[in-house]
């Protein structure tokens, strides 16, 4: 069995009480390597409950400098109860991020993308869907098939869904489901942005049980048709430990929106308990070879 190794400075980013916006939690985040920096974009909430996106940068991935002010706040009326859970991809051919963030409403939970050439000026693209209940999106580094690619999670599975300019989205199928009496057997979602890799996309997910804890699963997916899944684990690769995994805001979460691969290393950054970030690695290669076996 595959187990992340803990990095032994965790937690990496905790809240910070000097800021408003950032005092009760910082959590969910994605994380961006490029020009030789950790670029991390966290959701962090304040007494008011509202969710609001930060930045913070590092050389190393574990000593992080932060932005004093968030770089995405709410707006509009789909935006009211806060913008969470950033997931950041990078289009190398085109040389611009996007990220995938969920909006938070009395109208929904809606699935928005954003774009930047700097990670930190966003200007938004606009929803994925409207009117129904869907988040846990997440764009592939490439086009597949000539179009763009992008998970997305109608409850209780993971969906993918194709796009020629990244505001239509069409072809909307589900691609893998929760599986009965299984640690993923309630809901599932995706992670951080899907890792091309010889033999597939290897994709890391998140998934809960009937007693609702957060763990975190990886999978292969065929890499011209990524709604075909190759391989996929019965057992989960990370799942709470620590006192601030089991504790926290919410209990028994780890929870990850970021997998970069720095020098053959898998990079996983996650969100504890909802209130502080965690980084947890692995080779590449080890990775894949789990997953390979299963
Ligand atoms: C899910 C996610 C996360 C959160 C998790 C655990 O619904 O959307 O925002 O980390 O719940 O509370």
């Amino acid at each position: 069995m595959l187990k992340l190794q803990r990095h032994p400075a965790n937690p990496v980013l905790k809240p910070n009480p000097l800021n408003e916006w950032e005092t009760l939690n910082v959590f969910n985040c994605a994380v961006v390597y490029h020009n030789d920096l950790f670029h991390l974009l966290y959701r962090a909430q304040g007494l008011d409950y509202i969710s609001r996106i930060g930045y913070a940068v590092s050389a190393d991935g574990v000593h992080f400098n932060r932005l004093q002010q968030p770089v995405l706040s709410p707006q509009g009326e789909w935006e009211t109860r806060g913008v969470e859970d950033p997931r950041v991809t990078y289009l190398a051919t085109e040389g611009r991020f996007i990220m995938a963030y969920t909006a938070y409403s009395p109208k929904g939970i809606t699935p928005m993308f954003a774009e930047s050439t700097n990670l930190i000026t966003w200007k938004r693209i606009g929803p994925l869907t409207t009117g129904e209940n869907n988040k846990d999106h997440v764009l592939f580094p490439r086009k597949v098939g000539g179009r763009y690619v992008t998970f997305h999670r109608r409850p209780p599975s993971i969906w993918i869904a194709y796009s020629d300019n990244l505001r239509d989205w069409d072809s909307f199928q589900v691609v893998m489901a929760p599986r009965p009496e299984n640690w993923d057997c309630t809901r599932v979602g995706a992670g951080g942005v899907p890792i091309e890799t010889e033999h597939g996309w290897l994709v890391i997910y998140h998934a809960y049980d009937d007693d609702h804890v957060y763990r975190l699963g990886a999978c292969l997916l065929d890499l011209e048709d990524p709604t075909r899944v190759i391989r996929r684990p019965d057992e989960p690769i990370f799942e709470p430990e620590e006192l601030w995994e089991t504790r926290g805001d919410v209990p028994n979460v780890v929870f990850s929106c970021a997998n970069p691969v720095v020098n053959g290393t898998v990079h996983v950054y996650y969100g504890g308990g909802d209130h502080v970030i965690g980084l947890a690695t692995c080779p590449l290669e080890d990775l894949v070879e789990f997953v390979l076996r299963a």
